[in-house]
């Protein structure tokens, strides 16, 4: 492939539907779901001459003042992600409860789970946000349409994604055969591929944790990053980078780009909320596309997508990336 006949989202994913099988009906899902990522996008970069760039006056079921902008993404998601008959139920970190889009949800039918815009604290400051997105396929019919019945593992997932709106805009996706990136070429409309088969390299010298919460962290959370800052005089022997973006999408790309490792762990302060980051829209469609990519995700004391979910909102704590430190934080803890 030259440099320049990337192939389209919709020629990539037709040939994983030729090689793995994908469904044509997800293919369309994902393509409206692109459509959504495409208009945030935009609306991002035009939300400074809307004035939506701010707060509304409402807040979240997470108890977050809500951004214009969330509301905005959030209607992105619900308008396209409707189109598809297969669709039965929708989950979003900006509505209290499970938007039921029929009145019985068969076996094949679609749940998606997303966060229409995450690390919206980042707008005002033109620092790098996202959405992301999961899916799963329902094996059998829910007897009851409830909040409960949605609660599925994220092993349970068939596809994961993210849009990472930054200097360019990213679309992230896996269909379960591993991951790729593509890239908007603005004015063309289309996703193109240009990171094919991204992987994480299993060592790093990369990590991101918010140090600022260091006097709430567990004892295993504060060896692993006592060593990492030792740095080459201590048992690591080497030394060790920082980033923190605050912004989950961002840390995400950049450790499926060049390794790392994130962490927002349980700790003191956020313990009696389970953690800061959500299961259900959040860690399970990045611990997904981690894993598909020869990572590995954690909730420090064992893999993220083996989680039971208990609430639709439920917060976890979260250390994913290269398998290496995973390996070594989860050994830290036992
Ligand atoms: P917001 O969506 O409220 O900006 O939170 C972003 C986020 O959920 C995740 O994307 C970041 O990694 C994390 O929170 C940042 O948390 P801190 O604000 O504690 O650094």
């Amino acid at each position: 492939m030259t440099k320049d006949d990337h192939l389209t989202f919709r020629q990539f994913m037709l040939k994983e539907y030729r090689e793995h099988g994908v469904s044509k009906d997800l293919i369309f899902l994902l393509e409206d779901i692109a459509t959504a990522c495409r208009t945030i996008s935009h609306k991002i970069r035009s939300g400074a001459f809307a004035g939506t760039l701010g707060a509304t006056d409402d807040t979240n079921v997470q108890g977050e003042t809500q951004k214009e902008l969330d509301v905005i993404a959030n209607d992105q998601f619900m308008l396209h992600c409707a189109n598809c008959s297969r669709v039965a139920a929708l989950v979003s970190e900006e509505l209290d409860n499970v938007i039921w889009l029929k009145d019985k949800a068969e076996a094949g039918d679609y749940i998606i789970y997303f966060d229409p815009l995450d690390g919206s604290s980042n707008l005002e400051l033109n620092i790098s946000v996202g959405s992301i997105f999961s899916i799963v396929e329902l094996k059998e019919p829910l007897t009851e349409l409830t909040d409960e019945a949605v609660l599925i593992p994220g092993s349970e997932q068939i596809c994961a994604g993210y849009s990472l709106y930054g200097p360019s805009t990213s679309l992230v996706v896996t269909t379960g055969h591993g991951v790729n990136g593509f890239t908007h070429l603005a004015g063309s409309g289309e996703f193109l591929l240009t990171f094919p088969n991204m992987t994480v390299p299993a060592a790093t010298n990369e990590f991101a944790i918010n140090a600022s919460r260091q006097k709430f962290w567990e004892p295993p959370v504060t060896r692993y990053i006592d060593e990492c800052l030792a740095g080459p005089d201590g048992p690591r022997g080497k030394k060790f980078n920082m980033r923190w973006v605050a912004s989950m999408v961002a840390e995400v790309h950049r450790i499926l780009t060049r390794g790392g490792v994130f962490m927002y762990p349980r700790d003191s302060e956020n313990a009696s909320m389970g953690g800061r980051l959500r299961l259900l829209y959040e860690t399970n469609p990045m611990a997904f596309i981690i894993e598909q990519a020869g990572g590995k995700a954690s909730t420090g004391e064992g893999r993220m997508l083996d989680v039971q979910p208990t609430d639709l909102h439920q917060r976890i704590g979260v250390v994913l990336g290269s398998s290496e430190e995973v390996d070594l934080v989860e050994s830290y803890h036992s």
